[in-house]
């Protein structure tokens, strides 16, 4: 059992009260963590200001705040396994993902903005004979980092890196059901040598420890991935402190199956986008738009294939999906599944808890078949492994259909003919469209959503200047002085 205080200027705190991280297979606790007051919560960001304020960081010549990032990738390699399992044991998910997706591409994500840090550029500006006018990028300042559960270590890096690397200092909030990982970083950051300040992690509820954060009014920007639902709180705090506010969050991705498409490749490549992470994937394919024509043969392969998903616990080599995250978040996905009977009628595989599974907060890979366009399982984000399948007739109606939703966050293409592909790439409203793949995400490529799946880009190197301001500098170049009275 481990035990961890709140992470504030380099070192550990006690708090009053704690509380304690579930692992979701077995439903037993496996870390205490601090619940955070008010008075903590200011603590962290004004470690964090202070810090920001004396330039210890911010104006660390660019190479070094490279090289100290490199350190944090180095070290986070060394220990990849421990991550691995910790992430497995704090969300349930198969190590087999832990070890391949999350580690990796959050150290990759530090790499990456470790090698930017010296290519933070501005521009000269040839705006008339006698000014000199150019840009320079600064940092912001304090970023305020609230973090769901889902991909607690990889969405955690998604701020820090780019923050840390334009030059930021951060306050951090895990999500409470999966904050192991990201407490763990506190002792990591301090043995990397970054200054005093730079990196604070706090826990606690979203609804007082987060708020508060995000309310402060020392925080420069507000950085939140999460819920469309709290995601209006956090624009309301932007709104009162003019603070920066970026937002990922949720979705109902469509996967649209085209006739000319591979449906072997097409049904694997779902199964990816569907069910990786359980479903608990804000970009998850979650609605199958196919043509008519090829709707019973798609059904079919996806059915077959979703028989051989090994449902169990994430520490088991051979497991492919674990459990969902908590009790709660079990009992929402599995009412949904109720309302999809009724909806859709009885599931074509799946459609409750696995027989087997006694403890832990399992549910089948689950698929409905014919669900009509207004029901709920077919426009609202389950969060889980629930796939919904939905024939139309002919391309602009399956084009519509994907676009008929307040979200935009990523949707796929599924074609034989690639030109075809990018010209209908064009054509769906949200942040990314993948054709012939799913859930493929790179940390160089930005990555955001239309609509109600948030405002701003992450990763990247939109991600890189999301975190800094434009200074224009203008110097007079006359001979003479400028006069005008
Ligand atoms: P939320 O309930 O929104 O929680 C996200 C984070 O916000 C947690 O750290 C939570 O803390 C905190 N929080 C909750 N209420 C808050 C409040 N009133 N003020 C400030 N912070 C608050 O979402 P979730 O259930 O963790 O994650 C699922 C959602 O996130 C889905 O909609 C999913 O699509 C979205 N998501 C989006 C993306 C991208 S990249 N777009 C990625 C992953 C997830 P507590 O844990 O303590 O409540």
């Amino acid at each position: 059992m481990k035990e961890f205080g709140l992470f504030i200027n380099n070192d550990w705190r006690q708090t009053h009260t704690t509380f304690e991280s579930i692992n979701p297979a077995t439903e037993e606790a496996i870390a205490t963590l601090a619940s955070a007051e008010i008075e903590d919560v200011d603590r962290a960001v004004m470690a964090a200001r202070t810090a920001f304020d004396s330039g210890v960081w911010s104006c660390m010549p660019a190479g070094e705040r490279g090289r100290m990032l490199r350190r944090v990738a180095d070290m986070l390699r060394d220990r990849a396994e421990e991550f691995a399992v910790a992430e497995t044991l704090d969300t349930g998910k198969p190590i087999f993902e832990s070890r391949n997706v999350d580690i990796p591409i959050a150290i990759d994500s530090i790499d990456y903005y470790a090698s930017l840090v010296v290519d933070i550029v501005g521009k000269s500006i040839p705006v008339s004979d006698t000014a000199l006018d150019y840009t320079v990028r600064e940092p912001l300042g304090v970023v305020a980092a609230v973090i769901p559960w889902n991909f607690p270590l990889v969405l955690a890096f998604r701020k820090l890196a780019p923050a840390l690397a334009a030059g930021n200092t951060v306050v951090v909030k895990p999500a409470s059901v999966a904050p192991l990982t990201t407490m763990m970083l506190g002792d990591l950051f301090k043995e990397s040598g970054l200054p005093d300040g730079v990196v604070n992690i706090i826990t606690g509820s979203g609804s007082k420890v987060g708020n508060a954060l995000l309310n402060h009014p020392a925080v420069d920007k507000l950085s939140f991935t999460g819920s469309t639902e709290v995601g209006r709180n956090v624009i309301a705090a932007s709104m009162k402190n003019i603070s920066t506010c970026a937002l990922e969050l949720g979705g109902k991705s469509p996967a649209v199956v085209l006739p000319d498409a591979n449906l072997d490749a097409a049904a694997d490549g779902i199964l990816f986008g569907a069910f990786l992470n359980q479903g608990e994937c804000c970009c998850a394919a979650t609605r199958v738009l196919v043509d008519k024509s090829i709707h019973k043969d798609l059904v079919a392969r996806i059915a077959e294939r979703m028989k051989g998903i090994i449902v169990g616990n994430g520490l088991d080599e051979d497991v492919r999906m674990g459990p969902l995250i908590s009790a709660q978040h079990r009992e929402d996905v599995i009412n949904y599944i109720e309302v999809g009977k009724s909806e859709a009628g009885k599931p074509v595989v799946g459609g409750g808890i696995p027989e087997n599974q006694h403890r832990g907060y399992f549910v089948e890979p689950t698929l409905f078949d014919n669900v009509p366009p207004g029901s709920r399982i077919y426009r609202e984000e389950i969060f889980g492994p629930v796939l919904t399948v939905t024939p139309f007739d002919g391309v602009d109606k399956l084009i519509e259909a994907a676009n008929d939703t307040p979200y935009g966050l990523a949707a796929s293409i599924w074609t034989g003919d690639a030109a075809n592909g990018q010209r209908l790439a064009r054509r769906i409203r949200a942040g990314t469209v993948w054709v012939n793949v799913h859930n493929f995400v790179f940390n160089q490529a930005p990555y955001g959503g239309y609509k109600q799946s948030g405002i701003g880009r992450e990763l990247g190197r939109e991600g890189l200047e999301a975190y800094s301001e434009v200074k224009n500098v203008i110097t007079w170049l006359g001979q003479e002085a400028f006069k005008w009275y």
